[in-house]
């Protein structure tokens, strides 16, 4: 029970069981520490564990959405479409959980609720459920960008008699066959619901309130010629991905929208959209899709185009096209707009008729129409990034919580770690680089191992050592952050990114937009060059490092 303590020592504690917390739980264990991976879900997997409703996939494609790590895992593994579908990419953490025998250091069902650095024992005090106290001296948070689930406040929403589920917290045992469904929310989770339950169900209401800019995929199975390509030229990809902005595969621009003639500028927008991919269609094309405004609007009038040549209401078409600018993350669907043409799917614009509330039948709308509904799916997306930090107790060594640290918005130093904070490191951090996650996921853990070792090296038993950024650093890290979205029309576009879809959150930049090659530079730059922005590891030892 949650009364009786027992108190259990490792080198490491890591928390979370996705794609951050596996691979870093496999690097410490070649490093020989003793490390305990804990995760609230049932199994390994995280986002991927959580996130099963209907047409959940990542879009990044499949090539790039794995580790490069394992060499000959990144040859074999099969993949049988460009895209992955959750179900798949969940088998792939799972095996390389299996290939790696990572799961007897792993306990599920068990959540982080308070941790608190002590500075006496130097140790971090990591009370989970189950009765558990961790004593670490690193205390790793893999928590994710995106797992705090937002349900929207509406009236009457419990009085509801059918079924409601958020796309987060997807119950398997929900059959939308043939029921009239309603999809709040059109981000990437919406317009995936959406694409892929318009086929089977009677009725679909989908209410939007911000439209947004969608892309095909381009997701088609993948051909031996092509996988033999791609094998054959991993070590070129892998160091392509590393050095670019989006980490997704492609080949980014460097030419500017200006630069070319307006033939060329259509015909590279068809080019991008029969190719598909939503961050290839924002960076494959042009260099300054996102910051020159005459190259944003051609981008979204392109897309425009293309929603009033596939829908043929043109009603429908006004609603789902959208207005602002196309500086929100990058999506694309195998096929949304198009499901628009099924006579029992229609979108509800909640700008001209907001929802008023929730019935024990339905959404009823503020022109009075009661949406009558089997069941309402919140596709209503995440207290994103410190989201998933603020809900539990985090205190560092002057005693102040990091929902104090981040009252006025979450900062870091390199995404990683906060002053005051000593011994925490945290993979995809606020201030982390905005690009395809798992590439992100290794930046980040190849840099905490790095340090950790570095760390452990210079340790001895009287004076273990301790690893803090400066505030200074993460003074100087948001100027960095500031510095790198400058003229970046996502600045101008509310969105969790920044935190304004949380009402009552501190709207704030909560990524680094230098792209991850640059973030990768600046790693290096701290890591050769004596770990610069931290105080010393152990008194008087930094020469060491
Ligand atoms: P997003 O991108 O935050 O989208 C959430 C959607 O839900 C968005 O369309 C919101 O409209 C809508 N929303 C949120 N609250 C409400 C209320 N109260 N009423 C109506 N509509 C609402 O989350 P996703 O899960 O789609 O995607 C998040 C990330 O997950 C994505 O970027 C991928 O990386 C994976 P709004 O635009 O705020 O008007």
């Amino acid at each position: 029970t949650e009364t009786t303590q027992t108190v259990q020592h490792v080198d490491a504690l890591v928390v979370g069981a996705g794609f951050g917390g596996i691979y870093q739980l496999y690097a410490l264990r070649q490093l020989g520490l003793s490390v305990k991976v804990i995760d609230v879900a049932a199994d390994v997997g995280g986002t991927w564990f959580w996130n099963t409703y209907p047409g959940a996939m990542s879009d990044t494609e499949s090539f790039v959405y794995r580790y490069t790590w394992d060499k000959e895992d990144l040859q074999n593994y099969p993949w049988s479409h460009h895209y992955t579908r959750q179900p798949d990419v969940l088998a792939y953490l799972n095996h390389v959980v299996k290939r790696h025998d990572l799961r007897k250091h792993m306990d599920f069902n068990t959540e982080l609720l308070a941790a608190e650095w002590s500075p006496d024992e130097k140790v971090w005090n990591v009370d989970v459920s189950r009765g558990i106290r961790y004593k670490a001296r690193y205390l790793i948070t893999a928590l994710g960008l995106l797992s705090a689930k937002n349900y929207p406040d509406i009236a009457g929403l419990d009085s509801f008699q059918g079924l409601m589920c958020h796309t987060a917290a997807w119950d398997p045992s929900i059959d939308l066959n043939n029921k009239r469904v309603g999809v709040i929310g059109c981000g990437s989770t919406g317009v995936q619901v959406i694409t892929e339950v318009a086929k089977i169900v009677k009725q679909l209401v989908c209410f939007q309130r911000h439209p947004q800019y969608s892309v095909p995929s381009g997701d088609r199975p993948v051909s031996p010629e092509y996988r033999k390509m791609v094998n054959e030229t991993y070590d070129e990809i892998i160091a392509g991905v590393r050095d670019s902005a989006f980490g997704f595969g492609f080949k980014e621009s460097n030419r500017s929208y200006d630069s070319f003639s307006p033939e060329e500028r259509e015909e590279i927008f068809e080019q991008l959209w029969a190719k598909g991919n939503g961050f290839r269609f924002m960076g494959g094309g042009f260099n300054d899709v996102t910051t020159n405004r005459t190259a944003n609007e051609a981008a979204c009038e392109f897309i425009r185009k293309k929603i009033r040549q596939i829908v043929k209401d043109p009603e429908k078409a006004r609603k789902l096209q959208p207005h602002d600018y196309y500086a929100r993350r990058p999506l694309c669907d195998g096929g949304y707009y198009e499901q628009f043409n099924r006579d029992h799917v229609s979108i509800v614009d909640l700008k001209e008729t907001p929802i008023k509330c929730i019935t024990p039948n339905g959404i009823v709308t503020s022109d009075g129409l009661e949406h009558q509904l089997d069941v309402i799916i919140f596709a209503t997306g995440f207290d994103a990034i410190d989201g998933n930090y603020t809900r539990v107790k985090i205190r560092g060594a002057n005693g102040e919580s990091l929902k104090d640290h981040w009252k006025a918005g979450p900062t870091s130093y390199m995404g990683t770690h906060i002053p005051h904070f000593p011994n925490l490191f945290m993979i995809t951090g606020p201030q982390g680089p905005f690009c395809n996650i798992p590439a992100a996921v290794e930046a980040h853990v190849e840099f905490v191992t790095e340090t950790i070792k570095k760390a452990e090296e210079v340790s001895t038993n009287d004076s273990p050592a301790i690893v803090e950024a400066t505030e200074q650093a993460e003074a100087d890290w948001g100027k960095t952050c500031e510095k790198a979205v400058e003229g970046s029309l996502f600045k101008e576009t509310a969105s969790w990114i920044f935190g304004s879809n949380i009402p009552g959150k501190p709207v704030a930049l909560r990524f680094y937009f230098g792209g991850l090659g640059s973030f990768r530079q600046e790693v290096r730059k701290v890591a050769e060059g004596g770990y610069a922005g931290f105080k010393p590891f152990v008194a008087g030892e930094q020469a060491r490092l």
